[in-house]
């Protein structure tokens, strides 16, 4: 694998699944694998779980780490070609990629969706002039349209957790204050129904997603009736796709608050979030604490999809 951008990149996801569980098994096995290797994470946007699990995946494969936030300590860095850098901008990308590529053997990125463009932002400008300037195998952080290291943790974490061969899985949509990307669903539909698994997506009108992404789930308006019957509920906000709204809050209606109401109806499923999350917007303190939530085990998965995922690009250098 020379690049991991999204589910077509890892294979079949059986084997994804079980080369996963073999790692949390024993997540030493490779720890010569990385020796004398250096990951690169470049970070544009602020991060926990990806920082740390990433870096902990890394040094499980013996590998070193070092993490570049480029908004506090790097140059600006400029991202059009043709712009005269006449302003705050000290260095351009097209420079600062292939130096990075030097001083490293593999390199993560973490480059949000502007929500300004959308032709830009589904091009994903970022990570792909990484996976053709810097030399390096590339992977996702959580780029632009795709956050694939997350999907895979809960792709392992349904797996884990899961009582029926093809569980319901319910993506809803829940209000958030401020506009964030659709790169978390978009994975996630993308993942589940690779996955083969009963997706159903919910959400209010004009939050559709990229139909690219969706194809193969059931969208269903109603919240409550999605949730009838639901093994897994997985809560996300999302700003509006469409060309009219792209980026925008279109909505904060807390009657889409997943609270113990609507877990009720559904067939005693668990609760998801990828994290962070706001308490008492996307999803109430009752049920969020409660004993189907499965959000620190999801966590905890990071690791483990970051480690299988860094274990084959360290497989497929020369
Ligand atoms: C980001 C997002 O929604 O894409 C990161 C989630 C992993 N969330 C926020 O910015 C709150
Ligand atoms: N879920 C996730 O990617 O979290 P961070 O933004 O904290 O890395």
């Amino acid at each position: 694998m020379k690049k991991f951008t999204c589910v077509g990149d890892i294979g079949p996801l059986d084997m994804a699944v079980a080369e996963a569980l073999q790692i949390k098994k024993d997540r030493f096995t490779y720890s010569d694998l990385g020796r004398n290797k250096t990951l690169l994470m470049i970070f544009f946007n602020s991060s926990l779980r990806t920082r740390l699990s990433t870096q902990k995946a890394a040094m499980n494969l013996g590998m070193n780490v070092m993490v570049l936030d480029v908004n506090q300590g790097a140059w600006k860095l400029e991202t059009e070609r043709g712009v005269i850098m006449d302003g705050d901008k000290a260095e351009h990308l097209l420079e600062a990629i292939p130096v990075m590529g030097c001083y490293c053997d593999i390199i993560g990125v973490r480059s949000f969706a502007g929500l300004k463009s959308k032709a830009e932002d589904y091009e994903e400008r970022v990570i792909e002039q990484f996976i053709r300037y810097s030399g390096r195998p590339v992977f996702s952080m959580e780029a632009a349209t795709r956050h694939p290291l997350q999907s895979y943790a809960d792709l392992i974490t349904i797996e884990e957790y899961k009582t029926k061969e093809r569980p319901k899985v319910v993506m809803t949509w829940a209000p958030h204050p401020k506009a964030l990307p659709q790169a978390v669903p978009n994975s996630f539909a993308e993942w589940m129904t690779a996955a083969g698994y009963d997706l159903v997506i919910t959400h209010p009108h004009g939050y559709e997603l990229d139909p690219a992404f969706t194809a193969g789930a059931r969208i269903e308006y109603n919240q409550d009736k999605a949730f009838e019957g639901a093994d897994f509920v997985y809560a996300k906000n999302w700003s509006a796709y469409n060309d009219a709204d792209y980026g925008k809050v279109l909505s904060t209606d807390r009657s889409w608050t997943v609270d113990a109401r609507k877990m009720a109806l559904t067939d005693n499923a668990y609760f998801m979030h990828c994290l962070p999350v706001r308490r008492n917007m996307i999803v109430t303190d009752e049920v969020i604490e409660s004993d189907r939530s499965i959000v620190i085990p999801e966590a905890a998965n990071r690791e483990i999809s970051a480690q299988a995922v860094i274990k084959r690009l360290l497989e497929s250098l020369d």
